[in-house]
């Protein structure tokens, strides 16, 4: 599923595997301690090699830990990438704990890296809706809204962001969001 924007900036709904997809730079779902996991982030990790921990290692000693809705940039080693943003997603705990705002920081930041290296394409996963627990519906409208309303504005250099959902659950609710979003614009 796509959606063209009269910018004729393009955000498109992939099920898959992010690693598999080339685009100028992947997000990836990362966690304060910048130490790679499980899920998307260990999948990233493996397909991309030791060279992109080392760089966060560096970037470790540097600032430390990185606040939920931040991101960081490395090398994406030898995925079809030129670079990972790895975003850190709120822990979900009941919505009211400035989940949501983390969460829409989390896309925007890695939007405005890609745009601080001029990158025309970026993909995402579906931050925290794995081991953070995030509800699947309401991070899919937040994902869609925050990656949308970025898109939509002029000028923006990202000519393309794709959602690499890997389970069928998390296309579907993306999709959803994404009829709904393009439903209530008014262009
Ligand atoms: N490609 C795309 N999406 C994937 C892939 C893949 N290869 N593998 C899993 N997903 P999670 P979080 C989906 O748990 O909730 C890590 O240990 C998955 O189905 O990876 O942000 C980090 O180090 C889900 O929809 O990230 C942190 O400690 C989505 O990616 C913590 O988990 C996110 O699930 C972050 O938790």
């Amino acid at each position: 599923m796509e959606h063209r924007f009269s910018n004729g900036r393009l955000l498109r709904l992939v099920q898959g595997d992010i690693t598999r997809l080339a685009a100028d730079a992947i997000a990836n779902a990362a966690n304060a301690a910048l130490a790679g996991g499980g899920g998307v982030d260990g999948a990233i990790h493996r397909a991309g090699g030791p060279a992109i921990m080392s760089e966060l290692d560096e970037i470790r000693a540097r600032i430390g830990r990185c606040p939920a809705g931040g991101a960081v940039a490395t090398t994406a080693g030898r995925l079809p990438a030129r670079f990972v943003f790895h975003a850190v997603g709120p822990v979900y705990r009941d919505g009211r704990h400035g989940e949501p705002e983390a969460l829409a920081s989390c896309y925007r930041t890695c939007l405005d890296l890609a745009e601080e290296r001029k990158l025309g394409s970026l993909s995402f996963p579906a931050i925290s809706t794995g081991v953070y627990g995030y509800p699947l519906n309401e991070a899919a409208e937040i994902a869609v809204g925050a990656v949308a309303g970025y898109l939509a504005r002029e000028a923006v250099t990202v000519h393309e962001a794709v959602f690499v959902l890997f389970l069928e659950e998390a296309y579907e609710a993306f999709a959803a969001a994404l009829c709904r979003w393009a439903g209530e614009q008014v262009e």
